[in-house]
């Protein structure tokens, strides 16, 4: 299927989600959400898809939720259109997803790339929450994301002076997993995301499912999620083929 705003490729096991804007450095309108969104339902009903990558171009990641449209919007439409809800999509995803973030990853850019579950980062990377320049604050999980990532001053600092923070500052405050040169972002990307797609499904998906409880709830209420779904994995036969391979020395054949 054609899409009018995303670049969709299929690695093997790995889905390639390209933001393709290049007029407007992807600036993310509701047109580009609804794609987006299509192909993570799409993606994540497909059995023959066990990691995701979502990616935009050398230049722009993404410049942000698109200005233009944003421009004049009233209170009562924002409202009544339910406007930035759709952007959850991203968040709400089950498999694994991994953003690969080159150039710009600005306002609702960032906010996008902080979704995914880890943000692999070009050595060209640009973060900021630029918002409050334009008399607005961050409105897709900015003041709470980043918060949680980088911490409260980092955090305070670039959302009141909209500053942006480059790769290596990132990778130092651990807004990113990891730097990597400009060239090879796309590849190593898809390397990260195949050795994910090469683990058994439904243990990637739980393992996701139990980090993302350390933001969710108490340590202690963390930990007793984490030992339950760890104690059913044991019915599991990837478990069993997982263990048996090891002490075989073997590569192990995992169950999709
Ligand atoms: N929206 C719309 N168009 C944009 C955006 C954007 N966010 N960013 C860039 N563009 C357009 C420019 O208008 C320009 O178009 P044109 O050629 O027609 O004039 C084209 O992209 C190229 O941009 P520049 O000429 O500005 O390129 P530069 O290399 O000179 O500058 C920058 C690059 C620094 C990234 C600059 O474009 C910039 O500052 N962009 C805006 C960044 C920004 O403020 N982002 C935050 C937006 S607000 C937001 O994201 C709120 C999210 C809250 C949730 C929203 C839910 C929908």
């Amino acid at each position: 299927m054609a899409y009018e705003t995303i670049l969709v490729e299929r690695h093997e096991r790995v889905g390639l989600i390209r933001l393709n804007r290049p007029q407007a450095l992807n600036a993310l309108n509701s047109v580009l959400i609804g794609e987006l969104n299509t192909v993570l339902d799409a993606f994540e009903a497909d059995r023959g898809i066990g990691c995701m990558v979502l990616t935009g171009s050398e230049k722009a990641f993404a410049a942000g939720a698109d200005i233009k449209q944003m421009q004049d919007y009233s209170y009562p439409e924002t409202y009544l259109d339910d406007f930035i809800t759709s952007w959850e999509r991203l968040s709400r995803a089950r498999k694994p997803i991994i953003a690969a973030v080159a150039g710009f990853a600005l306002g609702g850019g960032c906010e996008l790339a902080m979704s995914c579950d880890f943000i692999l980062a070009a050595d060209t990377a640009k973060f900021g929450q630029p918002e409050i320049k334009l008399g607005v604050m961050p409105g897709a999980g900015g003041t709470q994301r980043l918060t949680r990532f980088v911490g409260k001053s980092k955090a305070m600092e670039m959302c009141l002076t909209g500053r942006m923070m480059d790769a290596a500052e990132a990778e130092r405050v651990g807004l990113v997993s990891r730097v990597v040169p400009a060239a090879d972002l796309v590849a190593e990307a898809l390397k990260v995301a195949k050795t994910i797609a090469d683990m058994s499904l439904p243990v990637a998906m739980q393992t996701k499912e139990s980090v993302n409880r350390a933001y969710e709830t108490t340590l202690a209420e963390g930990i007793r999620f984490e030992r339950r779904v760890f104690q059913s994995q044991f019915a599991f036969a990837d478990q069993k083929e997982g263990m048996t391979a090891f002490i075989e020395k073997r590569a192990p054949k995992f169950q999709r």
